[in-house]
């Protein structure tokens, strides 16, 4: 998760979307190795040892094919009476898209016994291509761009790509094709990284799992390809369970994360729970027979990626991320029923610790059930269904209104005082949460904290089934965090996050959530304050205030270090944190879910060391900003 703005996504995506083509030719089998380099002058080089963009003349255009590609052909275009594409679809824009956004990309191929160079501007050819000839019998193609700063918001003096967003994709694409070696030069920071997984998704699953602990040592392995109208379906599934509580399952069409599932999820799940239920049925002793298994048990601290790889992947939605082709349902439904029974029959041993698991899950889920409907009557008796600490704002209209969770009750005072009323609720919390990676939903919903948060917000948790959370009953559009700008506030921070990420994910999805972003130290010269929110922005106001009031003794600046948010005054504490016209919120968004899933696992699991050093590493990061 990082805090930021999302400008750059469509930047990124003209990397990615040539990395597919790349990635096609090493699904195809043509292709073992594939490298981007970060250029110092800012561009980016993606190449390959593919076959090479074909170069001969194209019939119809008259020109030469890799030109064709490169100013007119779209996404799923036809070559050759062959769609050329199997990656991609979500980039899915296609060469002559990315082509007519970049002040300038070249393209060099080898083939044919032919080296090919040509260059482009803003989607059209600068010239005829460089032809010569070569007496190598390697073959490929690299294709360099510098983007449009007309159309992207960019400093070009800085580095354009974010180097972890990319290479986050390539790790996920090594996974995903075995097939290929993916290289990262960065010439800038003069660094390179290599990645290479011959165990597939299967390296993928211990990669996702490093920092949890394993309930069984085998990761459970599923290949299997199956004809569909005529052309084949290929399926790869890798799954692991672990002793803790949270699904993560990941699902691909054709190396998209598709992140809102799909067919190939739902296929996935059914057959999941039919196979838990089929198998307690058959084999278990009989006094667990009557256990009948939720969706949701036999997902309890599982670990899994389902990955297809189809002709002619259909995806619903705007956002393009959600599998809608019809016929994957029965396949991967088939691929488990068949694989997955027959795994749980040779291996008894590890068949049981799953299942028992699971009905230790569907306990957990009952008990959970109770606690809410505990919740839920509670309130209702209360007469008052917001809990108690709660200071509400006087508008009805969750747009304009927001809530401030705050860290301790001093601060929670201050705030209660200053804000403006009419918009703004303070909810403030007595201490640290409970940490909700280590605790199951029974337990998390009996924390005061959170059940406070919970009433607050009025939308509900995800985890016991989907339909508990409703998004339309958000009671207030901006969720800010506020937190002590130091290490127990900034460990809070991350539990809440923690919290967030976990069980109100459209939250963030949706842009609700907000960090706030108190001041560290205030600066005084007679008359003249100033609030500064870094080391670096105080050390520029004294040197402005030396100059200004031509100051001799600068022992005559009073420096005050805000030791947490209740040493402001409620004034004080409005006009530099709160108050619309003058604050600066960061919102919360992540880009990367595999990213955070190891992330929140490493910082809140058992092991308390990854959790440490990075709140102390994060922690003097952000100190020093
Ligand atoms: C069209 C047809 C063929 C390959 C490619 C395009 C191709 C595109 C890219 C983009 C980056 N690397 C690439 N490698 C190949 C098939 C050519 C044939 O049949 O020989």
């Amino acid at each position: 998760m990082y805090i930021g703005d999302t400008g750059k996504k469509g930047l990124h995506h003209l990397v990615f979307e040539v990395l597919d083509n790349s990635v096609d030719e090493a699904l195809a089998g043509f292709a073992d190795h594939i490298r981007v380099t970060f250029n110092t002058d800012n561009s980016v080089k993606i190449s390959d040892n593919g076959r090479g963009i074909p170069i001969d003349n194209h019939p119809e255009y008259g020109k030469p094919a890799v030109e064709v590609i490169m100013e007119y052909l779209h996404s799923g275009g036809k070559f050759d009476n062959k769609s050329y594409k199997i990656s991609g679809g979500l980039h899915g824009v296609g060469l002559s898209v990315v082509n007519a956004l970049t002040e300038w990309l070249k393209v060099e191929i080898d083939r044919d016994d032919t080296h090919y160079e040509q260059e482009f501007s803003r989607g059209i050819k600068k010239s005829d291509p460089k032809i010569t000839k070569s007496n190598s019998k390697d073959t490929g193609t690299k294709i360099s761009f510098y983007p449009d700063k007309e159309i992207f918001d960019f400093n070009p003096e800085e580095r354009i790509f974010n180097y972890h967003t990319i290479v986050a994709r390539i790790r996920e694409l090594a996974f995903l094709t075995p097939q290929a070696k993916f290289e990262v030069k960065d010439k800038i920071d003069e660094d390179e990284e290599e990645f290479y997984y011959e165990g597939g998704i299967n390296e993928f699953i211990g990669y996702l799992n490093k920092d949890k602990q394993p309930l069984h040592n085998d990761i459970i392995s599923i290949s299997d390809s199956y004809d569909s109208n005529g052309s084949k379906v290929y399926v790869d599934i890798a799954m692991q369970y672990n002793q803790g509580y949270q699904t993560t399952i990941l699902t691909y069409a054709n190396t998209i994360n598709t992140l809102e599932g799909g067919t190939h999820l739902t296929g996935f799940k059914s057959a999941l729970t039919r196979t838990m239920n089929s198998y307690i049925e058959k084999n278990m002793e009989k006094k667990y027979k009557d256990h009948v298994l939720s969706g949701s048990d036999t997902r309890e601290g599982l670990s899994a990626i389902v990955s297809v790889k189809l002709p002619d992947p259909q995806f619903e939605s705007q956002t393009k991320i959600k599998l809608g082709n019809p016929e994957i349902r029965q396949i991967v439904s088939q691929a488990i029923t068949e694989n997955l029974a027959q795994y749980l029959e040779e291996n008894p041993q590890t068949a049981k610790k799953i299942i028992m698991k699971t009905i230790s899950a569907k306990n957990a889920r009952e008990a959970a059930q109770n606690a809410k409907l505990l919740i839920r009557r509670k309130s209702a008796l209360d007469n008052a269904r917001m809990p108690g600490k709660l200071a509400d704002c006087s508008s009805n209209e969750p747009e304009e209104c927001e809530v401030f969770i705050v860290e301790g009750d001093s601060a929670g005072g201050s705030a209660k005082q200053g804000r403006d009323r009419t918009y703004q609720a303070i909810l403030p919390l007595r201490g640290k949460i409970l940490n909700v990676e280590k605790a199951r939903l029974d337990k998390i919903l009996q924390n005061n904290e959170i059940q406070a948060i919970i009433r607050a917000l009025g939308v509900g948790v995800q985890g016991v089934s989907n339909e508990e959370f409703s998004l339309e009953n958000l009671r207030y559009h901006r969720v800010i965090i506020l937190c002590d700008s130091d290490i127990d506030g900034f460990h809070i921070q991350t539990l809440l996050l923690t919290f967030f990420f976990r069980y109100m994910r459209p939250l963030i999805d949706k842009g609700h959530l907000y960090i706030g972003n108190p001041p560290l130290y205030q600066t005084k010269y007679k008359k003249s304050i100033h609030y500064c929110h870094s080391e670096i922005e105080r050390q520029e106001i004294i040197k402005t205030l030396i100059k200004k009031y031509n100051i001799e003794n600068t022992n005559k600046i009073k420096i005050k270090r805000f030791k947490g948010l209740g040493e402001m005054n409620p004034e004080e504490l409005y006009n530099t944190t709160m108050n619309r016209e003058t604050r600066t919120l960061k919102k919360i968004i992540y880009e990367n879910y595999l990213d955070n899933d190891i992330l929140f696992s490493k910082l809140m699991g058992k092991d308390v060391t990854p959790r440490k050093k990075f709140i102390v590493e994060h922690y003097s990061e952000t100190k020093s900003l």
